[in-house]
């Protein structure tokens, strides 16, 4: 019941965030997609695997590889809904290490994304 209540009132807080930076954002362009605190669930995926592999570098059946592959010094990435988006920090430091020993496993971030040319990044913890 605890956990409801908490997830409910992150929802509450997010739509209205979500609200407010909506409003801010009315006159910009939107190439920029900045969205704040944003709950997302995410796999850890090893970014050559996924963009040689795709989808079956994903999952369970995937997994091993993945930590070999983090383990080694692999980029890492994490896989939203068909996405990649790098974890950086406020200032845009990677936040790699968070979620290094995570690889192959799905993980609830919460977050800002940020994409531009093509890049997606998710700023861990910020704008909640
Ligand atoms: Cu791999």
């Amino acid at each position: 019941m605890k956990k409801v209540i908490a997830l409910m009132s992150v929802l509450a807080l997010t739509l209205l965030v979500g609200r407010v930076s909506a409003d801010d954002m009315g006159g910009m362009k939107m190439e920029k997609k900045s969205k704040a605190g944003k709950a997302m669930k995410c796999e850890v995926v090893d970014v050559a695997c996924y963009v040689k592999d795709g989808k079956k570098a994903t999952g369970e059946s995937h997994k091993a590889c993945a930590v070999k592959c983090i383990s080694g010094g692999g980029e890492l990435a994490l896989l939203s809904k068909g996405k990649l988006y790098i974890p950086v920090d406020g200032m845009f430091h990677s936040a790699r290490a968070q979620f290094a020993s995570k690889a192959g496993e799905m993980v609830e971030v919460t977050g800002k994304v940020i994409s531009k040319g093509g890049v997606n990044y998710l700023q861990v913890g910020e704008g909640k």
